[in-house]
């Protein structure tokens, strides 16, 4: 029997509705977020218990060319199936240019530099209107999102880089993505770039400071979830594991590093990803100083 922890209005709403959807027996456990405590409230039949809705009617790399500074635009002559990656140096584009290298797929890497201001021209808001980097041109229209981007690449890699549908390990992969993209990332984001949260200029380290808090937390938890695991799904290398690789390295910058305890399991794991050519030609080819 499924069962979905969820607090009320929460964002586990729409797992809860796609349950309902489905058509699949599931119990709902409410655990609510607000009340700060885990109440463990069942809920269905007469104050909504467990609830069964079962009967009721019931988703050979063959070459990089480096282009440098601010995108043409879209009009720009270019090979008309060519993959086109917009990335910046070190950012959290570094994994979608890792699996272009692995997937052994024909690209062209555009250098669009955001800590230079590159993302912020106009230019690069008619690629991505929120002006950040990853932007995939997949020669049919432009793919944002790294989560969007590792995952359309990953399907056309050979051997592929994520597990086929429809299993629990599919799911996992896009657990792990899903916590790095919208969870890990952001809170690093409010490390490095406190100064966009603070209402104040004297806000920005009280910021940074308890972001940095948070971070730390989950820096941890990752580590652990790492444990006694080759690759985040376990034996077989997929894009999860370059995407786990590019926010290893931003621990690794201050003002992150001097106060990170020891991070083990991440760390090899690192150096299991750096091993490999794909990671290496990616880094060099942004200019990246080795692991
Ligand atoms: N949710 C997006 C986040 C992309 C993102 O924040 N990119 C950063 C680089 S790591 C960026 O382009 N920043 C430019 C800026 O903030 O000006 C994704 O996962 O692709």
């Amino acid at each position: 029997m499924l069962k979905l922890y969820a607090s009320p209005g929460a964002c586990s709403l729409a797992s809860h509705i796609v349950l309902e959807e489905a058509g699949l027996p599931y119990a709902l456990q409410v655990v609510d977020a607000r009340a700060g405590v885990d109440h463990l409230q069942r809920i269905g039949k007469a104050g909504l218990l467990e609830h069964d809705v079962a009967g009721e009617g019931a988703g050979a790399r063959t070459g990089v060319e480096l282009q440098h500074g601010p995108p043409p635009g879209r009009g720009a002559p270019r090979g008309r199936s060519m993959l086109k990656l917009y990335a910046s140096p070190g950012a959290c584009s570094l994994a979608s240019h890792i699996v272009l290298e692995e997937a052994g797929l024909p690209y062209a890497l555009q250098v669009v530099d955001a800590r230079a201001g590159e993302t912020r021209t106009e230019a690069y808001a008619r690629i991505n209107p929120l002006q950040r980097v990853p932007a995939l041109d997949t020669g049919e229209g432009v793919l944002t999102e790294t989560v969007a981007i590792l995952t359309w690449l990953a399907e056309r890699a050979s051997p592929r880089l994520l597990p086929e549908p429809g299993g629990l390990e599919h799911a996992r992969a896009h657990e792990w993505m899903a916590l790095l993209s919208a969870t890990l990332h952001p809170s690093f984001r409010m490390v490095f770039r406190a100064e966009r949260f603070a209402r104040t200029p004297e806000g920005v380290e009280e910021v940074r400071g308890a972001a940095l808090e948070t971070l730390l937390d989950l820096l941890q938890m990752i580590d652990g979830r790492l444990a006694g695991q080759t690759f985040a799904l376990g034996r077989d290398y997929s894009v999860c594991d370059p995407y786990l690789f590019v926010f290893y390295t931003w621990a690794r910058r201050a003002p992150v590093a001097p106060v990170c305890p020891p991070l083990l399991n991440w760390e090899a794991h690192a150096r299991r990803v750096y091993d490999r050519s794909a990671v290496r030609r990616a880094m060099e080819q942004e200019g990246l100083s080795p692991l």
